[in-house]
């Protein structure tokens, strides 16, 4: 095709229509066809095709790259959820709380985290996982359906002091985390000892200074280096160690 429209001058090809279109002379690789039909498209309908299609195509991802508010035009690209807004929560959101239905008095002050590990379990309020030894990591929500963060200034409490609080304290085994949300997927997950392990591994109760949005995983979320954001679980509610649900 490239040698073809190179031994033909483009002004005139985009003048030339349907009626004046010649079919390619036949060539020596035989590719050509020796008795053509007539021509049902010519090479300015072929090349206009073409070209709008890929501007189109571009339209509609291109903004998947560029960021900001072309993200927006992505229809074809991964567009990150919801507007963020902006502030210490500005980053993408995947599903907002109201997207999985989590209700108010779900992540309210009634909220507690309950940490098992055998016959071994403890259950505590917002304050007192806050008053646990608060660790920072700098990490981003990398989503498989195409999109990650920056990294974000996590801060909140290592999963392997949370396997100490019950019993564990050399080698955790891995954990099986679950939401307050009721249905989906995406609402529970289970982590690999060498996972629980990582000292930048935490149940997250800040993000870059402030509390977590509700949309970011309020009260209380996982963030684990590479891990795929689907296992960084939001709204926790209850950490199982050694079990894999
Ligand atoms: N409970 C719960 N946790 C969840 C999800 C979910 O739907 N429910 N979505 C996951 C997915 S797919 C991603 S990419 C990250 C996104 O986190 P963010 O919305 O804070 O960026 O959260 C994960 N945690
Ligand atoms: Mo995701």
């Amino acid at each position: 095709m490239v040698r073809a429209l190179r031994s033909r001058r483009l002004r005139t090809e985009l003048r030339t229509p349907l009626e004046r279109t010649e079919p390619e002379p036949a060539d020596e690789t035989g590719l050509v066809s020796p008795r053509p039909a007539p021509p049902t498209m010519s090479r300015r309908g072929a090349l206009g095709m073409v070209g709008l299609g890929s501007a189109a195509l571009l339209v509609v991802t291109a903004g998947q790259s560029i960021g900001g508010p072309l993200r927006r035009v992505a229809l074809l690209a991964p567009h990150g959820g919801p507007d963020p807004g902006s502030g210490p929560g500005g980053f993408q959101i995947n599903k907002t709380a109201g997207d999985v239905g989590i209700r108010a008095r779900d992540i309210g002050p009634q909220w507690r985290l309950t940490v098992r590990a055998g016959t071994r379990q403890i259950v505590l309020t917002r304050a007192q996982v806050l008053a646990l030894p608060q660790h920072g990591a700098w990490l981003p929500i990398a989503c498989v359906e195409g999109w990650s963060t920056d990294d974000q200034a996590w801060s909140g409490v290592r999963l392997a002091d949370l396997a100490a609080l019950v019993g564990l304290h050399d080698s955790p085994p891995g954990v099986a985390v679950e939401s307050v949300q009721r249905g989906g997927a995406f609402r529970s997950t289970v982590l690999r000892d060498n996972q629980v392990r990582d000292s930048r591994s935490l149940l997250a109760l800040r993000v870059n200074g402030a509390d977590l949005t509700p949309d970011h995983g309020y009260p209380a979320r996982i963030i684990v280096p590479a891990n795929p954001g689907v296992h960084n679980t939001k709204w926790v509610t209850r950490l199982t160690f050694g079990s894999t649900l």
